[in-house]
């Protein structure tokens, strides 16, 4: 037996969908795997309320006890923050929590993969998974990168984690046909910081221009995902210099530790909040915002180029 699956969304992202307005996917491994609570149900929230500001629908994405949930209200957002045992979905497991009854986060792959079943073409996140440090021997390559290979869905980030390889992650995404826009610059961002040192492939400077590069992709025909990388804001980076050896310290840890798989990025991430006093995780916050709102800007853009 084949057929669709049922997709529970809240009235706000029912309505928005159905009238054709501005609607943003949001994940919610970022906020259960990403960063600690209450400050993740705080970014969650305010994540929601920036994008509503601009005028677009947040839908938050998550597998709640087997049911996929496309817009989760304010107690599911608060209850998913604090819940323990969350499984990490992507598109390997994304199926298994819904015919199991799962309660699972999604990743950039599944909430890809759930955005896409529910008619949204935008999606904001922090940072892409990608191809990890010493993937030669580990192989750990994010399955982010396929997905975006193969899902039409704009995913509008501030770049590849910099705890990955990034010009390794870079090589993938033009193999995989994905493009990659730096929004604003011509320096691919690194996350918490503007510069990672390396050239984005491809370079826009407002959401119109997004807009109408994702209708001449559709106009090709056969697309998948593009990858936007916003840069932090500079009141908020932490520049690459003062990363760099956070992140050695931290790959070492992980080394040491035995850390694998799954938790790498978990691991990785909440090593570099202890070594920064915190301050990774206010940046964090920040350039989830801020791609919230660029995210929301696209998303208006495209919806008015459809009337
Ligand atoms: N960006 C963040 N924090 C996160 C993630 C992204 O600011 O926690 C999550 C995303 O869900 C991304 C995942 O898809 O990390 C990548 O995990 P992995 O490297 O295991 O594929
Ligand atoms: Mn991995």
């Amino acid at each position: 037996m084949t057929g669709s699956i049922k997709i529970e969304t809240t009235r706000e992202v029912a309505d928005a969908l159905a009238a054709g307005r501005p609607v943003v996917a949001l994940e919610s491994t970022i906020i259960t795997h990403g960063m600690p609570w209450p400050g993740n149900r705080d970014m969650a929230l305010e994540v929601e309320a920036t994008i509503r500001a601009e005028g677009a629908v947040p839908a938050t994405i998550a597998v709640l006890e087997g049911q996929l949930h496309v817009g989760l209200d304010e107690a599911a957002i608060t209850g998913l923050a604090q819940a323990k045992n969350v499984m990490k979905l992507s598109r390997a497991d994304f199926a298994f929590a819904l015919a199991e009854g799962r309660t699972g986060a999604t990743t950039v792959a599944a909430t890809m993969m759930a955005a896409k079943l529910a008619g949204i073409s935008v999606f904001a996140t922090g940072g892409i998974g990608g191809v990890h440090q010493g993937a030669e021997l580990s192989f750990d390559i994010s399955a982010d990168l396929d997905e975006l290979a193969r899902t039409a869905v704009i995913v509008v980030s501030a770049g590849a984690k910099a705890i990955l390889d990034i010009p390794k992650t870079l090589e993938a995404l033009e193999s995989r046909g994905v493009p990659v826009v730096a929004y604003g610059q011509d320096q691919m961002p690194a996350f918490w910081s503007r510069d990672s040192g390396l050239p984005a492939p491809l370079r826009l400077d407002d959401a119109a221009a997004i807009a109408r590069f994702e209708i001449a992709r559709r106009a090709c025909g056969g697309h998948g995902g593009m990858l936007i990388a916003n840069p932090v804001p500079a009141r908020d980076e932490i520049p690459a210099d003062q990363m760099r050896k956070h992140i050695a310290t931290a790959l070492d840890s992980a080394k040491a530790r035995g850390i694998e798989g799954k938790q790498v990025t978990p691991f990785l991430l909440g090593e570099i909040l202890t070594l920064t006093n915190g301050a990774s995780l206010k940046t964090n916050i920040a350039l989830v915002l801020n791609n919230a709102r660029l995210a929301a800007r696209i998303a208006t853009a495209l919806a008015s180029a459809a009337k």
